[in-house]
């Protein structure tokens, strides 16, 4: 049975419907950055793309209030179009080594071909494949899975990587992870925050790291916020982590110092517990 969320309930009055549509016209869009850190590496890997909404009288919007409107009005499709080619571009001046990660909603991959998207906004800017991250959640596969997979499968061989965006909430079924190509799994924030005062939090995320582990994917944990559940996902042997504690999203011009302060942040793995 479909149930919709409180965001996608309040789409159908909301006064920034008819508003939407005319955001990229008037390039009120932004993007924001998240970093990704290599916990091995101890430095930034990824930045990951969100959208902000600058809106002329309402202020900044988050995407929470503003992309369930989207999908129901399928304007999400040219912007999300729009987000990629954006994050294509800022990726091709950041160093080599650092990929873009950008969030792919359900709507986008069934109302468009979005392999054809894709490639357009890698050819556009000069961005390599391997630099480029989709995020996709289970819901994506859930509506077509053989056409779905089939296009994943198809970006996943030019060297696109595909990361399973928000793993333990939505349809968890253990079945999407044998069957799509998945480079990444990326645990949900709400697991990861609780670490230090809930045991079955962290039982869970270790659980996750192993089975990422033994299917060969990467395995990232979203949400770190403390010194405490850093040191938790570094010891269940997590390959990526990204969080508050590392660096709130930042607009592009302030990548750099974000990635900087993110390498000095990963120095609290080499201190003594004690000491946080
Ligand atoms: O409010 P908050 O920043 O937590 O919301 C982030 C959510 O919005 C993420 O779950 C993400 O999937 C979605 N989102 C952010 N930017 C984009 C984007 O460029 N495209 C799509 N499709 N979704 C986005
Ligand atoms: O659904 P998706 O994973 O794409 O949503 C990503 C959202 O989660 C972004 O808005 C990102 O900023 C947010 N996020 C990532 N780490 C943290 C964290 O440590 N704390 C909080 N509150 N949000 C986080
Ligand atoms: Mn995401």
């Amino acid at each position: 049975m479909y149930t919709p969320s409180a965001g996608e309930r309040s789409a159908a009055t909301s006064p920034l419907k008819g508003e939407l549509l005319h955001a990229v016209e008037r390039d009120e869009l932004v993007l924001h950055y998240h970093p990704i850190v290599d916990l091995r590496e101890g430095k930034v890997s990824s930045l990951e793309a969100l959208m902000r909404w600058k809106h002329p009288s309402r202020g900044m919007i988050p995407p929470s209030e503003f992309i369930p409107i989207a999908e129901e009005t399928r304007h999400i499709v040219r912007m999300g179009s729009w987000a990629l080619t954006r994050a294509c571009a800022d990726a091709k001046k950041w160093p080599d080594e650092i990929k873009v990660s950008v969030n792919l909603s359900a709507v986008q991959i069934e109302c468009c071909d979005i392999y054809d998207v894709v490639m357009k906004a890698l050819e556009k800017t000069g961005l390599p494949p391997d630099r480029l991250q989709l995020e996709i959640t289970e819901t994506v596969l859930m509506r077509d899975h053989e056409q779905t997979q089939a296009v994943l499968k198809k970006l996943h061989s030019l060297g696109v990587t595909i990361t399973l965006d928000d793993f333990g909430t939505c349809f968890a079924t253990l079945n999407y992870l044998r069957s799509f190509p998945f480079k990444k799994i990326k645990l949900d924030r709400s697991f990861v925050r609780d670490i230090p005062e809930q045991h079955d939090c962290l039982a869970i995320v270790k659980s996750v790291g192993d089975l990422a582990r033994e299917l060969n994917m990467r395995s990232v944990a979203e949400g770190v916020e403390t010194a405490a559940s850093l040191a938790a996902v570094h010891a269940a042997g997590y390959d990526e982590a990204q969080g508050f504690y590392f660096s709130p999203p930042v607009p592009n011009r302030a990548v750099e110092r974000a990635m900087n302060q993110c390498k000095q942040r990963m120095a609290v793995l080499n201190t003594p517990a004690t000491s946080w």
